[in-house]
């Protein structure tokens, strides 16, 4: 399979990474899916050594906004977590754009990373194999980890700089 997620080689549990803060936002709209996806990062995330891990949950993707708002004070990065699949209507659209823009904006208004863990699709299959229940499809794997590890990066990312990742060539 093809790995589109390559985390750095430098990530691992240690003292740093157990103090940091993680937020997990995720909406009950397709729960199967973003059950799934949830499960897949708090997994992540504590083989990387965090412990304290919050999570708040909200009936769609369009209040993952607000709730994300709601808690970034207190953390040092916050995974949003929904899936949106497209239907017969507009709402895909709107909702997805509006999500998009909304945590982009959050996160550079609150100076706290955001992890976008909000899988758009065509269909509850091409869901299914990115949250890892699609056993028969040869690109099924839980996008979840790959939002754990991108969390705890972005935390440290924001709670030592980049100081020694900078790289001179
Ligand atoms: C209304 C709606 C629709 C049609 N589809 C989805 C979806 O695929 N995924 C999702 O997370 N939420 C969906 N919603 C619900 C909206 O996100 C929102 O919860 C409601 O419009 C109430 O604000």
């Amino acid at each position: 399979m093809d790995i589109k997620h390559r985390p750095t080689n430098e990530l691992s549990a240690s003292s740093s990474t157990k103090s940091l803060r993680i937020g997990i936002v995720y909406a009950r709209w397709n729960s199967k899916i973003t059950d799934a996806l949830l499960n897949g990062c708090v997994e992540e995330l504590k083989r990387l050594g965090v412990v304290d891990i919050s999570t708040l949950s909200v009936p769609g993707s369009f209040e993952l906004v607000y709730a994300a708002k709601s808690i970034i004070s207190e953390m040092d990065c916050v995974v949003c977590i929904g899936c949106l699949i497209k239907g017969h209507t507009m709402h895909f659209e709107y909702i997805s754009e509006s999500v998009s823009r909304g945590l982009s904006s959050l996160q550079l208004s609150s100076n706290v990373p955001i992890v976008y863990g909000v899988l758009n699709v065509c269909s509850e299959p091409q869901a299914l194999s990115r949250a890892g229940l699609n056993k028969d499809a040869k690109d099924n794997h839980n996008h979840g980890t790959d939002w754990g590890s991108c969390a705890v990066e972005m935390a440290l990312l924001r709670r030592y700089g980049a100081g020694a990742r900078i790289k001179k060539v």
